[in-house]
């Protein structure tokens, strides 16, 4: 009988997720979870209580385990099971984290976008390792990708990733480093296929693109990171709490 869940590893090659026409280096899994474990996930975070919530103007976010402090430190503390379990495992299975300081994240924002919401052209900044592994869930959504300009803003567009509901997007290095990457505050995605569309050939099912558009829907997304600067002080004072 078939499993309801995916198999471990799904993913052959890391090699193969590669999206070759963009500046490397990014990578695409489709089907990276399975429906069932999408849709638990989602509840989940539809249905954390208020103050979990930070309300932005265009998109609602929770942070786990906790906010960096202002040294972009974060206070030692294990990610929730459920943000772990099983997608971490399965990143680390086909090498995502290898060489990250820590071998894996530390920290986690899960961003919410309702239709007509996005996030401004940004960098992710020196406080992690540079890499992000973004698990998107509830809907498609199209993140583009910017050179940056001699000041390092906004330059030109070169390239636009679909993000399928249940795939894995790893953004590193170079694209990391210098780019900087957003979501369009539109209701609707237009102009797909496989020109415009850096990672069309590896979508798992460009069918449902066929139309060249879609409307938004409610789309979530986790986002891992390594912080680099990671400090035990919660641990001791903890300890100190006890005597
Ligand atoms: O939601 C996404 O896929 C992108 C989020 C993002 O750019 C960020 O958290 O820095």
């Amino acid at each position: 009988m078939a499993s309801a869940e995916a198999p471990e590893n799904p993913h052959a090659s890391f090699a193969m997720a590669c999206i070759l026409s963009l500046p490397r280096t990014a990578y695409y899994f489709p089907s990276f979870i399975n429906p069932a474990l999408e849709s638990r996930l989602l509840e989940k975070i539809l249905s954390a209580p208020k103050p979990r919530w930070t309300t932005l103007s265009r998109r609602r976010l929770q942070t786990y385990p906790s906010r960096l402090t202002g040294t972009n430190t974060l206070i030692a503390e294990p990610l929730p099971t459920w943000l772990l379990d099983p997608i971490v495992a399965r990143m680390q299975g086909v090498g995502i984290w290898a060489e990250s300081p820590h071998r894996g994240p530390n920290h986690c924002l899960v961003n919410v976008y309702e239709p007509g919401q996005g996030i401004m052209p940004h960098e992710d900044g020196a406080a992690y390792w540079p890499l992000v592994a973004t698990v998107s869930l509830g809907a498609p959504i199209v993140l583009d990708i910017f050179e940056k300009d001699a000041g390092g803003g906004r330059g030109k567009l070169v390239g636009r990733i679909l993000q399928e509901p249940g795939s894995l997007l790893v953004t590193t290095d170079d694209l990391y480093k210098e780019h900087l990457h957003g979501i369009a505050e539109v209701t609707s995605d237009e102009d797909l296929g496989s020109p415009t569309i850096a990672n069309w050939n590896l979508l798992g099912s460009p069918q449902d693109f066929e139309t060249g558009r879609y409307d938004r829907q409610t789309r979530a997304s986790l986002t891992y990171r390594d912080v680099l600067k990671v400090s035990n002080i919660g641990n001791s004072l903890k300890l100190f709490g006890k005597r």
